[in-house]
């Protein structure tokens, strides 16, 4: 399976006008993966202002890629605090497609923002991934990098993270989050992909899953 890989559109609609016409025309992507920080963010003088906000772009970005008509799978980042739908099932932590399985969401951070119930510490991040299911089949998604993978010394990945990877060698990484740190890494046994766009360019990654071979794409 064929998957093109972005992150940290961040509400910008122009930049998910250049990916949904890059991929009308190629019809060998499967799936298209967002590791989070979808949505914008907006002025608000109450949280709840921002969440409706956040879900309108939310509405519109759905909108934009349901034209396409190929899987989608998504995750929160630590910008995104909007209600996802109950029902939608390209929400990751909502996806029950058997096909989908081996797809692993991390939605948890290691820092606070806003409050949300995502966030945390890195002991809070270790508790949280230990309860999660991760084999050599895996294919991770989370918003954040392992720590000193495709991180800086400013957005530092989480080490709670990076221990994950060491032990349960899950076979991809995706994640975004660090825009500055687009790039592909291998890391003990896994291939990590940071999939992040930044304030000027639109990117991502084409990975064939089967065999690991992958194409960078600036559009
Ligand atoms: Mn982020």
């Amino acid at each position: 399976m064929k998957v093109f890989v972005t992150s940290d559109i961040h509400g910008r609609f122009d930049v998910l006008g250049k990916i949904v016409d890059f991929i009308k025309e190629r019809e060998d992507i499967e799936l298209i993966i967002l590791c989070g920080d979808i949505t914008g963010d907006h002025l608000y003088r109450y949280f709840y202002e921002l969440e409706d906000q956040q879900y309108e772009d939310y509405k519109k970005l759905k909108e934009m890629l349901r034209k396409l008509n190929r899987k989608v799978l998504f995750i929160q980042g630590n910008h995104d605090v909007f209600n996802v739908d109950k029902e939608d099932n390209d929400y990751l932590p909502n996806c029950k497609d058997e096909d989908l399985k081996n797809f692993v969401p991390i939605e948890y951070l290691n820092f606070s923002m806003y409050g949300t119930k995502r966030e945390g510490n890195e002991e809070d991040m270790a508790q949280r991934l230990s309860k999660i299911e991760i084999d050599e089949n895996s294919i991770i998604v989370s918003h954040l990098p392992p720590y000193k993978c495709l991180d800086s010394n400013i957005y530092k990945g989480s080490e709670a993270i990076r221990k994950i990877v060491k032990d349960k060698k899950p076979a991809y990484f995706f994640c975004g989050h660090v825009h500055a740190e687009f790039g592909v890494k291998k890391l003990y046994n896994t291939y990590v992909f940071n999939a992040a766009c930044d304030e000027t360019t639109t990117r991502g990654w084409i990975v064939e899953l089967e065999n690991g071979k992958y194409e960078k794409v600036i559009l």
